[in-house]
């Protein structure tokens, strides 16, 4: 594995409408926040790539809209992937415990080596926190996940973290000849995608 060759690995981003999920990918790949909530319709994509350990790594990250109204599409999106965020948001318990159900409709695509990591979104309204310590903790139990992180893709808490700790654990799970990115012929520059 040269680092021009480089990783390339498909992950998903899941979690109810509004938590803060194409906030987080728009962070992690322009810094810029929008106050105003413009739901996704579908599914987007954005392209990530991180280095590590000197290996760039090429993340196309499914961000899947969250509205109920596009609930169906969710395994389609899902098919194939690499790598899942279980998004939540810290100010709504719902979104905490919906988690369980948005797992189970995505799951059967997932690759079963998939390191699953759970996000908090915006750690910066922290004062109305409804989800705590120990439900988190019952919930990692539950769904057997590899990382948690607070995040905030308003003051960018986390982000970052986050996804390099998920490219870490994608190296570490999946061998060379899978991940290559000339083996699996994709082009794509960093950025923002809409599918159609
Ligand atoms: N204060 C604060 N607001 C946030 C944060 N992240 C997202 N928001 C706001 O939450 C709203 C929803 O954010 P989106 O990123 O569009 O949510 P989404 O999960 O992509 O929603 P769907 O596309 O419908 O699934 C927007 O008004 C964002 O500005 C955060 O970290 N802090
Ligand atoms: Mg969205």
């Amino acid at each position: 594995m040269t680092n021009e060759q480089g990783a390339f690995f498909k992950v998903i981003i899941i979690g109810d409408g509004a938590v803060g999920k194409t906030s987080i990918c728009t962070h992690i790949t322009t810094q810029e926040f929008f106050a105003d909530y413009n739901l996704t319709v579908g599914c987007d994509f954005f392209i990530k790539k991180i280095y590590v350990n000197n290996v760039s790594v090429t993340l196309q990250i499914f961000d899947v809209g969250g509205q109920d109204h596009f609930a169906k599409m969710r395994p389609i999106f899902a098919d194939g992937a690499k790598g899942i965020f279980l998004a939540f948001d810290v100010t709504r318990r719902d979104s905490f415990y919906n988690l369980e159900d948005w797992y189970e409709s995505v799951k059967d695509g997932l690759d079963p080596r998939a390191p699953k990591i759970l996000i908090a979104t915006k750690s910066d309204l922290n004062t109305e926190a409804e989800v705590w310590k120990e439900d988190i903790e019952a919930l990692k139990g539950i769904l057997r996940i590899d990382a948690y992180f607070d995040t905030s893709s308003l003051t960018g808490e986390g982000v970052s973290e986050a996804f390099e700790t998920m490219a870490l654990l994608l190296l570490n799970r999946y061998r060379p000849e899978e991940y290559s990115k000339s083996a699996q012929k994709q082009l794509f520059f960093e950025g923002f995608y809409r599918i159609a």
